[in-house]
């Protein structure tokens, strides 16, 4: 199994940090998703992908974690099989998944055009909708994990978007103002998987042209 995209990207993180907890062996291919190379694997230019059995390729964040679940089996999967559980979590998974998009969206808004061309109401929009986010996950969290006693892929997510947040939106994520996550945050950072899945620090975003 191989694993293409640089752990900077929250949605590359989560898949990885999904592997390791799981015990599954993969190699990574770090290409940057700006690098030339990329098109041939995701026709979208998007990370993550993941390619299984030599040439079948998984693309999507969220359709890889399915996959995982369904290869470790119901008893271990991070996504409950079904019922309430498994509306909660997902729910409380796409949230942060949503929020990621959000951030991102922030991100490259600055990140690729000039200051003078950037759009401050549509940067002030998704910073309000990442705030909105943000509320309703700390509002809901327990502990030690999101749901209680249990680790399930909303941890994970969660853990991987505020990593994301401090990496490169930092003013998105005020001391204290999420205080919940903050716990959460630190608890997932802990964990083995999170650590084995640390951007290195020549995980980047390119140069501005
Ligand atoms: N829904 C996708 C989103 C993936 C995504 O947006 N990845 C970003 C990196 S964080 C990317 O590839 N961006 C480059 C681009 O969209 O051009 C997933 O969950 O995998």
């Amino acid at each position: 199994m191989i694993l293409v995209g640089q752990y900077d990207s929250p949605f590359v993180r989560r898949v990885a940090v999904s592997l390791h907890h799981y015990g599954i062996p993969f190699e990574r291919n770090r290409l940057s998703v700006f690098q030339p190379g990329m098109a041939e694997i995701n026709p979208l230019v998007r990370i993550p992908s993941l390619i299984i059995d030599g040439d079948e390729t998984l693309i999507d964040s969220g359709a890889i974690l399915d996959y995982l679940d369904q290869l470790v089996g119901p008893e271990r999967a991070l996504m409950p099989a079904g019922g309430e559980e498994r509306r909660r979590v997902m729910q409380a998974t796409v949230l942060a998944s949503g929020a990621i998009e959000k951030c991102a969206a922030i991100v490259y808004e600055r990140h690729f055009h000039a200051h003078a061309c950037i759009a401050h109401e549509w940067v002030a929009r998704c910073m309000g909708q990442l705030a909105g986010a943000l509320t309703m996950l700390d509002g809901y969290a327990k502990a030690p994990w999101y749901f209680g006693a249990k680790l399930t892929q909303a941890d994970i997510t969660i853990g991987c978007l505020i990593g994301y947040i401090r990496l490169r939106l930092e003013e998105a994520m005020p001391a204290k103002r999420y205080p919940r996550l903050e716990e959460l945050s630190a608890r997932c950072e802990g964990l083995d998987a999170f650590q084995k899945s640390r951007p290195g620090a020549d995980e980047l975003m390119p140069g501005k042209s």
